[in-house]
């Protein structure tokens, strides 16, 4: 941690006294105990924009996914619910969809940055439609309609987990039908054909919403929630038969992939037993096994996991033993493998709510019901009372730890495996010399607590030497099974551990 003179935090060298006193940090030394030092260590929940005092949101967030302009399209249930959210004013612009009751569906970005929605249901049950929230020139070919009609999966699901595969494509898994039964058969989209595939040898019944990840090699693994985790042969259309057996369910809990091939389950509750356990799978090793990682500090469930700029974990609200709401963030290191406490968040957020990255660095917490019988702001969109309409940000302590790297140019499209120039502004306080890491994060797609399309990918970069202070020379991912083709969000990272404003990249 650092400290800066002028309490914004954004410029300036750290005095050495004050670092000196940071490390001894107590309110004893008042003038030291300001909000941004106390941002720097918990980081710092805000009001979105318009800043008028009122967190209030038209619709309770039930499903968020990022689109590649920094734009998020959210719905509550209906199709017709659905809104998309400037974060940088705070303007909503409807974006009914007509078609299709898009609660409970899947959802992945495809190459062009669409996003790709499977299934849904609410109110009535699993629906085989396919629909596209089109991002980009299609506005134009579609009459103003941003929704695309797509050729109908093979079965109908709701409840099912999309996972964009190496080459493009989509895998959809699990969900139930219109007739309440599990969908036991995967099957996947190719988004150029406009066809859905069966997975005609991959008969196995796993949950709704299932934590699926592709993995370096191709291969899709089924993470949970349940002690037996699989693999799944995308070439040869099998499941592995062997398990790779967890110590815990990770029922109503999460995970996320941390790395490509890094997995990380968080929480959950089984059986009225909730759990602050914490485990971990790397697939980078020769034999991969679940391993017990440091637990949360509050044990908790219907929790939401978010991938920050730098590769720590945010974990945000849920419920505590009991179902009692729980406020309290952490934020997970990796590297040290510990938790911390972050700041108290000012609304539940539990069931149905959402929680993405956003290009700036902050996370936002939207939406979810209520299911406890505390008061709420209800907006009741088709039988679902009880709901928080309401939104807002959280600054992780990355954004108060020195001066603000600004990216002057990046290209919009990079290559697998290709080296491309990224430079810093002018203005910026950070030079090249000042850059420590550089990540791509694919935007996030989240509901029911699981994000479906994060991924957080580091990149290898050297720094430009003389003559080239403000250029960063990076080296894309290798291939689609590190980094599906898509729109990512591309951070540069301080040696404080500041990112920039990302810019979004195409890698193809
Ligand atoms: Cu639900």
């Amino acid at each position: 941690m650092k400290i800066y003179f002028n309490n914004g935090a954004m410029f300036g060298r750290p005095h050495s006294l004050l670092r000196k006193l940071t490390a001894i940090c107590t309110c004893a030394v008042a003038f030291i105990c300001t909000q941004s030092t106390l941002a720097q260590a918990l980081g710092e929940w805000q009001e979105p924009p318009p800043v008028d005092g009122d967190y209030t949101w038209p619709l309770a967030a039930f499903t968020g996914a990022l689109m590649p302009d920094g734009k998020i399209l959210v719905w509550q249930t209906d199709g017709e619910t659905a809104r998309l959210w400037d974060s940088s004013t705070g303007a909503f612009t409807c974006m009914p969809n007509f078609s299709t009751p898009l609660f409970c569906s899947g959802h992945a970005s495809l190459a062009n940055g669409s996003l790709l929605i499977a299934g849904g249901g609410y109110p009535s049950s699993g629906r085989k439609d396919t629909n596209v929230y089109c991002y980009g020139n299609c506005f134009l070919t579609f009459g103003g309609s941003p929704w695309q009609i797509k050729q109908d999966m093979n079965f109908a699901r709701y409840y099912p987990t999309c996972t964009t595969l190496g080459d493009g494509s989509i895998l959809v898994s699990a969900g139930k039908d219109a007739s309440e039964q599990h969908v036991t058969f995967p099957e996947i989209y190719d988004p150029v054909a406009d066809s859905w595939s069966t997975m005609d040898f991959a008969d196995k019944q796993i949950p709704l919403y299932p934590f699926m990840f592709l993995l370096p090699d191709g291969r899709v693994f089924f993470a949970g929630p349940r002690k037996n985790t699989f693999v799944l042969d995308i070439d040869t259309g099998f499941w592995d038969p062997n398990p790779i057996v967890a110590e815990y369910f990770a029922s109503k809990g999460t995970a996320a992939m941390y790395e490509p091939g890094k997995i990380i389950r968080i929480g959950g509750d089984t059986d009225g037993v909730t759990e602050s356990a914490v485990e971990l799978i790397d697939f980078n090793e020769a034999t991969p096994a679940w391993s017990t990682a440091s637990s949360m500090n509050q044990a908790r469930y219907d929790h939401q996991a978010v991938l920050l700029a730098d590769g720590k974990v945010l974990v945000i609200g849920g419920l505590a033993p009991g179902g009692a709401p729980l406020k309290l963030a952490e934020l997970y290191d990796p590297a040290a493998n510990t938790w911390t406490n972050m700041e108290v968040m000012t609304f539940n957020r539990y069931h149905h709510a959402i929680a993405l990255l956003l290009p700036d660095g902050k996370v936002l917490s939207a939406g979810g019901n209520n299911c406890n019988g505390e008061p709420s702001d209800d907006c009741d969109f088709g039988g679902f009372p009880s709901t928080y309409c309401n939104a807002e940000l959280f600054a992780p302590p990355y954004l108060f730890a020195g001066p603000t790297p600004v990216i002057g140019f990046a290209p919009t499209t990079i290559s697998y495996g290709l080296d491309f120039t990224v430079s810093l502004s002018t203005t910026s306080p950070v030079g090249s010399s000042g850059i420590a890491k550089v990540s791509l994060i694919r935007p996030g797609a989240m509901t029911h607590n699981f994000d479906q399309n994060q991924r957080y990918v580091e990149l290898d970069f050297t720094l430009g030497g003389i003559g080239h202070q403000n250029s960063i020379f990076i080296t894309a991912p290798l291939n689609g099974n590190i980094a599906p083709p898509g729109y990512y969000m591309l951070f540069l990272i301080s040696d404080d551990g500041v990112p920039a404003v990302a810019k979004f990249v195409q890698l193809q």
